[in-house]
């Protein structure tokens, strides 16, 4: 989905049009800018239905100059204004609290055309006196350069997601392609990746490369080799391929899935037999004899060890129970019976009960929980008491109309103290209490905990909602002692929370396994806002797989029946 990419395009040359003093342009871009952002379906679907034109603010220009992004992944007039103005607007744009205005100011009094000019400024107190500038606005300058020296350049799974299902297209349909397989942290089902790394076998690697390199999303080649290049994609990511022989496939596809600190392992392993491991293959020190490589079971079974599922290949003891049989049978995203947690208009969400629920049955869930937000937690609109009793009425009523198990209930607000808004006895008139933190996230550990663990002791909780309440590369992870919150979950007969929201991933995959070890038993939710968001329950089974999760550990999984009794409180 192109929309971002050509948001980002549309008001940078805004930027660009105003530093130039053109007039009413600019505004022309960011109008159809802002229409872009609040569209709601992907950009490339309105242009392949050839209606562009149609978007608010989108006129004939503006137009073709989204068709050709959308075709070529760039455009041509934009490049044309970036090397005229000589300014990087793009990355200045980057820096929070630096919009048009600034960047215009900052240029024409002090010449500031990219980062490095302005962070030399802001050192040397150039900045505080211009108009509209000071001492504090300095700071935050220097704050946020900060903050984006420091920014993780890893992806959301979710956004690699699309960008694997096309290269892996692109390649296969190729005669000299005979495999494509994606290996590297997103093989493992990571929640964020680094790059993507791929392994094609094929006997004419250059014809590979060919139409490796030349993907009209790659932005640059940052190397080309004959049998392996890098490039890096328009949005960002880099990607490696490597094409191997028929021969070599497993030991690489081994290689390559990593994670290293797994390889490690196994190469010490194939030391002590005399042998070396490599991605070529598994052979004899002495005299270099092939044993193994064709495939990855051949290579692990002559390491005297049973399949290692990628998701489970962190050096995390996996190789010791795997040569003692004692590997879990993962859970699957086909064992998942229905979700958890989900909001609908009652709450903060987009979508009806009634469309949640037929979306649920259209994915062939057999049952969803409806969970909206009720608390006051700043969102517009929670549940209250006054309308809990409407909400469950209504409840019933979509129950009627649909195929599939409702689960109804509330996620609730673990308050500062560690109370929740509602009574012991009143929630346990409901199928499922999530009850969750959201508000004073910054709280000390130890009274942290104490919150948490107090809510889970003195009310019916059957599930703590996304305990770290963290979000991918925005908010860190609350201050909790987990070992302490296992035990009490446990102890309470309460699930934790396995969240697949895309940002979220909360538990992440090592938190569960360590949750898993200390006995623990989790509930997969898709804290779903649209009935779009129903679909992610796949990222969670990524975790729950991560966290060695067999279907014993996870309510998803049980029989109906099971479930309910499970969650009685
Ligand atoms: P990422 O990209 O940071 O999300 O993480 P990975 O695991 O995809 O790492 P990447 O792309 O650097 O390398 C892909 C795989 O290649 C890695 O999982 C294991 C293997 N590999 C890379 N470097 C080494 C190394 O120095 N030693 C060993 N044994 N394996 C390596
Ligand atoms: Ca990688
Ligand atoms: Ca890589
Ligand atoms: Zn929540």
């Amino acid at each position: 989905m192109k929309n971002q990419l050509i948001v980002k395009i549309l008001n940078n040359i805004a930027d660009i049009l105003e530093l130039q003093e053109v007039e009413f342009k600019p505004v022309a871009y960011r109008r159809a800018a802002q229409s872009v952002e609040s569209l709601s379906e992907a950009i490339e679907d309105v242009y392949e239905k050839g209606k562009l034109e149609d978007i608010p603010g989108v006129g004939r220009h503006i137009g073709e100059k989204i068709a050709e992004i959308i075709e070529t992944g760039k455009l041509k007039y934009y490049e044309k204004l970036k090397r005229e103005v000589k300014i990087d607007v793009e990355a200045l744009n980057e820096i929070p609290s630096l919009g048009p205005k600034k960047i215009k100011m900052l240029y024409q009094k002090l010449g500031v055309r990219d980062v490095k000019d302005l962070e030399k400024a802001l050192k040397q107190h150039k900045v505080r006196g211009l108009e509209g500038f000071g001492e504090k606005t300095e700071e935050t300058l220097l704050h946020g350069i900060e903050l984006l020296k420091k920014r993780p350049s890893r992806f959301l799974y979710i956004h690699a997601l699309p960008i694997v299902e096309m290269i892996t297209k692109n390649l296969q349909r190729n005669d000299f392609v005979k495999r494509v397989e994606i290996a590297g942290s997103f093989r493992r089902g990571k929640e964020t990746v680094g790059d993507l790394d791929f392994l094609v076998v094929s006997s004419q690697p250059k014809k590979v490369m060919g139409v490796f390199t030349g993907m009209k999303e790659v932005k640059e080649v940052l190397a080309k080799g004959e049998t392996k290049s890098s490039v890096r994609l328009s949005n960002g990511l880099q990607v490696d391929l490597r094409v191997v022989a028929k021969k070599e496939y497993g030991a690489a596809l081994l290689y390559f899935i990593g994670s290293k600190e797994h390889n490690v392992e196994l190469r010490k392993l194939a030391l002590k037999k005399g042998w070396t491991l490599n991605e070529y293959g598994l052979t004899k020190l002495k005299d270099k004899k092939w044993v193994a490589g064709r495939t990855q079971d051949e290579i692990y079974q002559k390491l005297g060890l049973r399949f290692i599922e990628p998701e489970l290949r962190e050096n995390r003891g996996e190789i010791e129970a795997s040569r003692q049989n004692k590997l879990p049978a993962l859970i699957t995203a086909k064992d998942i019976k229905g979700v958890f947690h989900n909001h609908t208009i009652w709450s903060d969400g987009n979508n009806t009960l009634l469309e949640m629920a037929q979306k649920a049955e259209e994915l062939k869930l057999k049952f969803i929980s409806f969970n909206d937000h009720f608390g006051h937690i700043g969102i517009t609109n929670p549940l209250t008491e006054k309308r809990l009793g409407k909400y469950l009425q209504e409840i019933d009523k979509v129950q009627k109309k649909v195929g599939i198990k409702i689960f109804s209930g509330v996620e609730i607000d673990i308050l500062k103290d560690g109370k929740l808004p509602l009574s012991p006895a009143k929630l346990r008139d409901l199928d499922v209490v999530v009850a969750s933190v959201h508000v004073a996230i910054t709280m000390k550990e130890k009274e942290m905990t104490k919150r948490v663990c107090d809510a889970l002791n003195n009310y019916p909780v059957n599930i703590l909602g996304h305990p770290l309440d963290r979000l991918l590369q925005e908010r860190e992870a609350l201050a909790l002692n987990l070992d302490k919150v296992f035990e009490t979950a446990q102890k309470n007969n309460a699930f934790m929370e396995i969240n697949s929201s895309p940002k979220r991933m909360d538990l992440p995959g090592e938190l569960v396994k360590s949750g898993v070890d200390a006995g623990c038993k989790f509930a997969l939710s898709t804290d779903a806002h649209d009935v779009s968001h129903l679909a992610f329950y796949p990222l969670g089974v990524n975790m729950a797989r991560r966290g060695w999760v067999g279907q014993k550990h996870l309510l998803n999984c049980w029989s109906l029946g099971k479930i309910e009794k499970a969650l009685q409180k």
